[in-house]
């Protein structure tokens, strides 16, 4: 019997040049292509992060520290990565598990906190493939209250505060924010927001933090309603409240991708600027090793729960 355990690492992937943009859209939008403004808008947000998000390069790391870890008591793990819009799809990555022999795997999302349109989405592939594959897999289904996970973005709050001034951390409102989904997930009693705000609770009380509040950001461009309040709206009620610093920790992510050095960085810094407000967010998690502890912590976990 072969004794490597298989670890599927699932991420959303990225296209790996501008040429690519299109056909990742497309695969994002379940097999239809972009409109010609949608795909012109989405490459000139690729373009102004300098071409391509550095995702890839951060899966690749995160993959090969977690393979390290998990290792070093142990050496019977190996990592393999599946992403969700790209290149080794999951369930590709599913059937080289099963080709190299593995008998047996658990699956983990880089991404903390379980729905059914995210992670539920990823472990459905996953399972289906594994199924076909006749082999053995138990996903993560969430890690968003790890100690580790926690810990990690505990050190990055408290770096991100030292950025404001002391007149400025008196009326200053830390804002906690994730993917925004449609709305039509509230109706499935989907466990993403409340998720969510644990993690946010958790973090606001371990830093004392009074003054905090959660927003959507991200929202897709359909024409169904997505969940609110968006993070840019939030920013508006905040100047017109008279805030004048705002930290935005996005723990709904765990790296550096267009959500994060886009959407954060130039979209929210520019209408932070346009409001008056000093707007800084806290350093993306990426191969932080407390992250890759997280992920260590949770695959553990579910193996206990398995044997
Ligand atoms: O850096 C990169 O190139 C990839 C950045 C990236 C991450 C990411 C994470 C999440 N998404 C989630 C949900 C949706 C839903 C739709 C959707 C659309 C896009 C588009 C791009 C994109 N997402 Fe994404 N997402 C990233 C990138 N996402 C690009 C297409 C253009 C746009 O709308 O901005 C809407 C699909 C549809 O049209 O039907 C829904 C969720 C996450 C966080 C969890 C995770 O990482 O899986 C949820 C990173």
């Amino acid at each position: 019997m072969n004794k490597t355990i298989g670890i599927l690492l699932m991420a959303y992937g990225t296209p790996r040049s501008l040429d690519e943009v299109e056909t990742y859209y497309t695969h994002i939008r379940r097999g239809n292509k972009p409109p010609q403004p949608l795909l012109d808008e989405l490459i000139g947000r690729y373009k102004a992060i300098g071409g391509v998000s550095p995702l890839n390069e951060i899966t690749d790391e995160q993959a090969r520290k977690l393979e390290q870890t998990l290792n070093v008591k142990d050496s019977r793990y190996k990592v393999y990565i599946g992403m969700k819009h790209a290149a080794p799809f999951i369930a590709d990555a599913v059937r080289r598990m099963a080709a190299d022999g593995i008998e047996k795997a658990v699956g983990i999302v880089l991404a903390p906190h379980y729905s059914t349109m995210s992670v539920g989405v990823y472990t459905k592939e996953a399972l289906e493939a594994a199924e076909e594959a006749l082999m053995k897999l138990h996903c993560v289904s969430s890690w968003h209250m790890e100690d580790a996970f926690l810990d990690a973005l505990e050190e990055r709050l408290r770096e991100a505060l030292e950025k404001f001034s002391e007149e400025e951390r008196r009326q200053l409102k830390v804002v906690f924010s994730a993917h925004s989904l449609p709305e039509r997930i509230l109706a499935l009693g989907d466990p993403y927001p409340e998720q969510l705000l644990e993690t946010s609770r958790a973090l606001a009380s371990r830093l004392l933090i009074d003054d905090w509040q959660f927003a959507w950001q991200s929202a897709g461009r359909t024409a169904e309603p997505w969940l609110g309040p968006d993070l840019l709206v939030v920013m508006g009620e905040l100047a017109e409240k008279g805030y004048r610093a705002m930290l935005s920790c996005p723990i709904g992510f765990v790296a550096d991708h267009l959500e994060v050095l886009y959407d954060l960085d130039i979209e929210a810094q520019q209408h932070a600027s346009q409001k008056g407000i000093h707007f800084e967010r806290t350093a993306s998690l990426n191969a932080d090793q407390r992250m890759i502890d997280a992920l260590v912590a949770a695959i553990h976990r579910v193996e206990r729960e398995i044997n």
